[in-house]
């Protein structure tokens, strides 16, 4: 099966696109700083100290008293979310959390948010160095000439599945205990592929589907991807022009003929496979979940996005992601 590059068109432009798109991260750090007060540096340790007194401050007597609980979860869905963060992550124990991880992404490549999902539910502070996708000299220094790339306590770990098995067993112990055999026809592994083989073949055909769309996700992309001044100009009025052309061949490539139908159609699909489970996982998140909310993030405040959870029964279940991964534990430089 074709996989990853293929998603995205093989030039520039599908390295552009691989930078681009979530806008939750530009309104997560006015609320996390507004709630947790975080501006002052700290790195991920210490916001998760923050979330930890903010989590005992909604459950002390005080607060009732004062009638903070009540009036944040009552006026606030984001403080629902929050309070669904602090009970669902699952920090894994001191000991089995490697001491430095980096990763080289591009800001909107699919695979790159996968692992960014499972670092985030799992609370594993990570840094990010943004790759330029014109120049690539970021990683330069390995022959692995794709992103994601995740040092490990200056291992080199590569392609985004692997990444995440690899890190799952390094964090779990009781998975780490069973031999390393693949089970390739379980329910989260079938899913795990139907991410990388199916999802992400129906996002950009969304993402670029007008020039508005195409617009607004090289907006996106230029506001956060690794360009500079005179980089930015032209990639986000090149780009989203000609990647407007490249999604339609890639529409034609798989078999694509409504690229909102092929995307709410796959979003009604894993609500199917979810069969009135919380997650795939059951009453917690599984690789597959954070497979799929890992792709889907990138997008979901995009017009593409939007217009999914407004077409669609996957809002809920998004939601539910959303308040489990909760904030991100990327350490900011
Ligand atoms: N199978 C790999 C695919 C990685 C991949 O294709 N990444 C794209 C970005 S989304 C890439 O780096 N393409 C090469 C390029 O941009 O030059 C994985 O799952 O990590």
């Amino acid at each position: 099966m074709r996989r990853a590059s293929s998603t995205l068109a093989p030039s520039f432009l599908s390295r552009a696109l691989a930078s681009s798109v979530s806008v939750p991260y530009h309104h997560r750090p006015l609320l996390q700083a507004a709630l947790y007060g975080s501006g002052g540096g700290g790195g991920a340790y210490s916001r998760r100290a923050d979330r930890r007194w903010f989590a005992r401050l909604l459950d002390s007597p005080r607060a009732a008293s004062l009638g903070i609980a009540g009036a944040l979860f009552a006026t606030s869905a984001a403080s629902a979310a929050l309070s669904g963060e602090v009970l669902a992550k699952e920090p894994p124990s001191p000991e089995v959390v490697p001491k430095e991880v980096v990763l080289y992404q591009y800001e909107a490549c699919p695979f790159c948010n996968k692992v960014k999902a499972f670092l985030d539910y799992y609370d594993i502070p990570y840094k990010v160095v943004e790759v330029n996708p014109l120049s690539k000299k970021e990683i330069k220094w390995s022959d692995y000439k794709k992103v994601p790339i995740l040092m490990v306590d200056g291992e080199q770990l590569v392609d985004s599945s692997d990444i995440i098995d690899k890190l799952d067993r390094k964090i779990l112990p009781e998975k780490s205990a069973k031999p390393a055999t693949k089970d390739d026809d379980n329910e989260e592994n079938k899913w795990r592929r139907w991410v990388d083989n199916h999802l992400v073949h129906v996002l950009s055909p969304n993402i670029y589907r007008n020039t508005s769309e195409a617009l607004e996700s090289f907006d996106y992309i230029t506001s956060n991807g690794n360009f500079s001044f005179t980089e930015k100009i032209t990639v986000k009025y090149a780009g989203a022009a000609a990647m407007y052309f490249v999604s339609k061949k890639l529409k034609k490539k798989y078999n694509i003929t409504d690229e909102r139908a092929a995307l709410y159609d796959a979003a009604e699909t894993w609500v199917d496979a979810l069969n009135g489970r919380e997650f795939l996982g059951g009453s917690k998140p599984n690789l597959a979940d954070l497979a799929v909310f890992g792709v889907l993030r990138p997008i979901r405040y995009l017009r593409s996005g939007r217009d999914m959870v407004e077409h669609t029964r996957i809002g809920e279940w998004y939601s539910r992601m959303e308040s489990a991964v909760g904030e991100s534990s990327r350490i900011k430089a």
